[in-house]
């Protein structure tokens, strides 16, 4: 059997409170993929009624999931601050203790609108050292100063995709061992590109630099590929190359992706495995936020594929 997440941590001499970040993220991704593989049998899949703040109906799992994964964090003793995409502010706890704490950011459940019809979905995670700022400035950082990033992906595998800062590395769920294994050692983006995800939808309300593109990408001979999960269509890009878009748009010039908790974590996986993510202008990590929810274009993928963006 494969290294088990905790044996790797241990090999790689993760930090302990890292660790302690990742065991309760496992434990709380363990619970949530029991919950999607049976959402259709006890009625916890369809929406609540309510919207969030981002003006989205909230699906039942969304808030299950955002309940389990705080109650989680916050009992791993190294978490003082959670900002979540279901929230409208931070969740903070004053530290009890003088170990290292951080901060967390979470899309609990990226992509729930395709719980209901069986299409991968996930939880992405953002973590920074929170102890030199106010619980709110600590989430306020520029992703640049990550300290850790990853997603898991609850898809026909549920797969745990992690970077410290030393590569990207993925691990997959065994039923048999109850256990996430060393299933994707050092992930590299391929040179090859092979597909461009974008919803081709919204032609109407694009601006001209992303028309470009996707006329630039047709003629590349890129597939197009999108199946309206963030964390899916990115995952399958950072494994065969290509790239995924969320322009900004006429009516919204910011775009639709959340710069803190859905563009920053992918971001660093992206440039750890020799990619880039843009939004346009300027690289996804150096954009200092200002607001919680503060949404941003996104370019990720194939560096040379983010790069043409930017000539248009
Ligand atoms: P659209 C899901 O709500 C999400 O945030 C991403 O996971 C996904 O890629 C995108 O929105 C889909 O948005 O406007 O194409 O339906």
């Amino acid at each position: 059997m494969k290294y088990s997440l905790q044996s790797y941590l241990r090999k790689t001499q993760t930090p302990p409170e890292l660790t302690a970040i990742f065991t309760a993220l496992v434990s709380a991704s363990k619970k949530i993929q029991k919950l999607i593989c049976v959402s259709s049998l006890n009625n916890s899949c369809g929406t609540t009624g309510n919207t969030n703040i981002q003006g989205e109906e909230v699906q039942k799992l969304d808030l299950l999931s955002n309940d389990i994964l705080k109650k989680e964090l916050f009992e791993s003793g190294v978490v003082n601050v959670i900002a979540s995409e279901e929230d409208d502010t931070i969740s903070h706890i004053e530290p009890t203790t003088t170990t290292p704490q951080y901060a967390i950011l979470i899309d609990p459940l990226d992509g729930s609108s395709n719980i209901d019809v069986n299409i991968s979905i996930g939880t992405i995670f953002s973590i920074y050292d929170s102890r030199k700022q106010s619980p709110m400035d600590a989430c306020l950082q520029p992703g640049r100063n990550q300290i850790a990033a990853g997603y898991i992906l609850y898809g026909p595998a549920t797969t745990f995709i992690l970077t410290i800062g030393q590569g990207v590395f993925g691990f997959t769920y065994n039923p048999l061992s109850n256990d996430f294994h060393l299933s994707h050692d050092h992930i590299i983006i391929p040179n090859e590109k092979k597909y461009y995800s974008i919803n081709e939808g919204n032609m109407n309300h694009l601006l001209s630099n992303s028309i470009s593109f996707i006329e630039y990408a047709k003629k590349q001979g890129l597939s197009t590929r999108y199946v309206g999960s963030l964390v899916a269509d990115f995952h399958r890009n950072l494994l065969k190359g290509g790239i995924y878009l969320y322009p900004g748009l006429k009516e919204k010039p910011s775009g639709k992706l959340r710069l803190l908790y859905e563009g920053n974590p992918l971001a660093f996986i992206c440039e750890q495995a020799g990619g880039k993510a843009t939004d346009g202008h300027q690289n996804i990590l150096d954009i200092t936020p200002t607001q919680l929810h503060q949404r941003t274009p996104l370019f990720i993928g194939n560096t040379s594929l983010v790069e043409k963006i930017s000539t248009y």
